[in-house]
């Protein structure tokens, strides 16, 4: 299924609507109506993000891919748009903070070639993007974390940035009261950014930045800057990006786990639904609780699957604009 071609045509009433906060697209499907994760497309640049969010992620990746940027420039910039949108809750400064009310930030990125940088409970500043960057670009290590990462950050040209969001502060007051911690991750729509994409040329790139699951204890760190776990990139084989619950994405080491099953030959889609079963199978007794992978082979074949329903992601190509859902395992009732 996903070897074959699907291809949504942008017109004007597709931008349009765009604009307006839609796509206007109907999704990919096949002949029996199924809807379709597809490719290899060998149309130019593709770029793949996590959730709904990653529709304005993914026109700014395209800018700059189409305006003469790498597709590490794509990856790193499409996804500081929403890092700068302090309207999400889920990522970047706006995001929803741990149980001391403190807003901790957690990010990487990879090349093609597998250089990485990963940056790691970090407060105050906007873009952990662009210091996990900074931070493989500059240094001999892949991570920096708490104190001494914001100290580098600071002594290399990043600025703090103090926001505070009286609905944020609320919500934490709130939460303070009964004090439970379940995390749901995505079911209450705590949702990661995690971006994979291949310029013209093939070349693969990803990013991933999370606020990390609202209430987590001081200091905890999910998968999300963690390569191997959150992100992935090895452009002899793929990329691979994850959200939800990170703990459940750690121990299986989730996305380095999808790219190789693709390396081995799995389809995309197949390759995050064998790393979901996994996951379900080491933990038989999660209820309620959501992961979900998101894949792109080194040919442009692209899949994505989810433990719960719900999960959707954003894909740009040339003809392309579209939010899809990811196929799932089981029913998420609510
Ligand atoms: C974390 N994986 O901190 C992140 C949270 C997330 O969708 O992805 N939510 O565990």
């Amino acid at each position: 299924m996903s070897d074959r071609r699907h291809f949504i045509k942008l017109g004007l009433a597709g931008t349009a609507a765009l604009a307006a906060g839609c796509t206007g697209n109907e999704p990919l499907k096949d002949e029996t109506g199924k809807q379709v994760p597809a490719g290899p497309s060998d149309q130019g640049p593709l770029i793949l993000s996590t959730w709904s969010h990653g529709m304005p992620a993914n026109a700014k990746a395209w800018e700059v891919l189409t305006g003469g940027g790498s597709v590490l420039d794509a990856v790193e910039q499409g996804v500081g748009v929403v890092e700068s949108d302090f309207t999400n809750r889920s990522v970047g400064l706006g995001g929803l903070p741990d149980r001391d009310g403190h807003v901790t930030l957690d990010a990487c990125i990879q090349d093609h070639d597998g250089r990485a940088g990963a940056v790691a409970f970090v407060q105050q500043f906007e873009h952990p993007i662009s210091i996990a960057r900074a931070i493989m670009e500059k240094t001999p290590h892949v991570m920096l974390a708490g104190d001494g990462a914001e100290r580098w950050a600071l002594e290399n040209g990043f600025s703090r940035k103090v926001v505070d969001i009286p609905e944020v502060r609320e919500h934490w007051q709130e939460w303070l009261r009964t004090s439970a911690y379940k995390p749901v991750a995505n079911i209450e729509n705590h949702d990661t950014i995690g971006m994979i994409a291949m310029d013209a040329a093939g070349k693969l790139a990803g990013s991933c930045t999370t606020s990390g699951l609202a209430y987590k204890i001081h200091g905890r760190v999910g998968d999300s800057p963690i390569i191997g776990a959150g992100l992935f990139v090895d452009g002899d084989a793929g990329a691979a990006c994850a959200t939800g619950v990170g703990e459940l994405v750690i121990r299986i080491v989730g996305s380095h786990t999808v790219v190789e099953l693709m390396r081995q030959g799995m389809l995309p889609e197949e390759a995050c639904k064998e790393t979901v079963r996994r996951i379900l199978h080491k933990n038989p007794g999660i209820d309620g609780m959501q992961v979900g992978f998101l894949a792109l082979r080194k040919d442009g074949a692209y899949g994505a699957w989810s433990v719960y329903n719900g999960f959707n992601y954003a894909l740009r190509t040339r003809e392309d604009l579209v939010l899809m859902d990811a196929g799932h395992e089981r029913e998420w009732k609510g």
